[in-house]
């Protein structure tokens, strides 16, 4: 599965499959889910592998992958995983040329996710708060995931923060996988510890997991400084970029999001065409509740039917499918559009705006059809 060029800094394996691939199935298998990696992928042994938590804590810890599926108790959580960068290509070539990998609809997985709850790690090492005694004066410290295996492009190492708050929120679903769909977490997903973080871009979701810090800033990593951030249009190019950086927030949650997957560039020869996709909540406000399609630009919209025969978690994405019928006016080259609502009343917009990097982009799920 993994081929020796994977094995450099400067061309880390990055892919995605081919949209239509990906909605066949409700949990994504590995044997198609996305890779993206800033770095060489680091051969982990599951024997030796230990993870540190430390920082402000009172007791630091040493933990190893026995030890954690073993001393504390096992949840699963089913989410989508995603990446910031997930329809970039729209972004650019929809509104403006922007920079980074060119991900088409496919950066994004669905898979259930087992582990000791990071929660019960943090409550063993037990958080040191310092500052003011009442709870109103602390400032709310950051948890910082770190993998020190292999240099990346842009920094010695790779890491992301999230606020303690979310952390230690019972019901943020969050663990330390040691396995992706019942299997030990492949190579390239993060084996033999990777953290998940339902809702939260994938930037965030460490892989080869290292240390665990809790600490009163953001990780100083490049890629939570100076990367995967939602800039002003202000920032043109690299060098405009430069000053807002430090000023801009750190992307944490997802936006909602839908894409169409089929048909797309196709001729299609009938009098009704069932069109499919999937969709995403935002954040942690899922589950997805509705999907509509529209063949008219926006003007009217048909409703989809959501795919709910599988056990859903408010953090995973729903496969729909709409029928839809063709009338002669609909005769030509069209564009087809899908727009997501979730349980917190979030709905896609027709576009999202325009920012350098191209993340987060979430306007309506496009694709092309010609209809004779
Ligand atoms: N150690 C490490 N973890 C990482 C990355 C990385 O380059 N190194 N990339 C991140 C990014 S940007 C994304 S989108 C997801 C991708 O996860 P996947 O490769 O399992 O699909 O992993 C995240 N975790
Ligand atoms: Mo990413």
């Amino acid at each position: 599965m993994l081929t020796e060029q994977t094995e450099t800094v400067e061309n880390p394996l990055n892919r995605e499959p081919p949209v239509k691939e990906l909605i066949e199935s409700f949990l994504t298998p590995p044997s198609i889910s996305y890779d993206r990696n800033h770095g060489p992928i680091p051969h982990l042994s599951s024997s030796t592998h230990t993870l540190h938590v430390n920082g402000q804590v009172k007791h630091p810890l040493s933990l190893s992958m026995h030890a954690l599926s073993t001393e504390f108790a096992q949840h699963e959580v089913t989410c989508a995983l995603e990446c910031a960068g997930n329809r970039r290509h729209t972004m650019r070539t929809l509104l403006k040329e922007v920079q980074g990998i060119d991900w088409g609809d496919g950066a994004v997985m669905n898979c259930s996710w087992r582990g000791p709850r990071l929660r019960d790690i943090l409550l063993r090492a037990v958080i040191q708060h310092g500052g003011g005694r009442r709870r109103s004066e602390r400032k709310d410290l950051h948890v910082a995931f770190s993998c020190y295996q292999e240099r990346c492009q842009e920094d010695d190492w790779f890491g992301g923060s999230i606020p303690l708050s979310r952390c230690m929120r019972e019901d943020a679903d969050i663990i330390l996988a040691l396995k992706m769909n019942d299997d030990p977490l492949p190579i390239e997903h993060g084996y033999p510890l990777r953290i998940i973080l339902p809702g939260i871009a994938g930037a965030r979701w460490v892989k080869w997991l290292d240390a665990i810090t809790v600490q009163p800033h953001e990780s100083t990593n490049f890629y939570q400084q100076h990367d995967y951030k939602i800039l002003p249009p202000e920032a043109v190019d690299t060098f405009s970029a430069e000053k807002f950086w430090a000023r801009v927030p750190a992307m944490a949650e997802m936006p909602i999001n839908s894409v169409v997957a089929l048909p797309e560039g196709e001729v299609v020869v009938s009098s009704l065409i069932e069109v499919k996709g999937y969709a995403v909540p935002q954040g942690d406000s899922g589950p997805v509740t509705g999907v509509q399609v529209s063949m008219d630009e926006g003007k009217t919209w048909i409703e989809a039917r959501l795919d709910e025969s599988q056990a859903r978690s408010k953090w995973c994405w729903v496969l729909w499918t709409a029928q839809i019928p063709v009338s002669p006016s609909h005769k030509g080259h069209r564009v087809i559009l899908s727009r997501a609502t979730d349980a917190g009343g979030n709905t896609q917009p027709d576009h999202s705006q325009w920012n350098l990097r191209g993340v987060a982009y979430n306007g309506y799920g496009r694709s092309k059809v010609t209809l004779i």
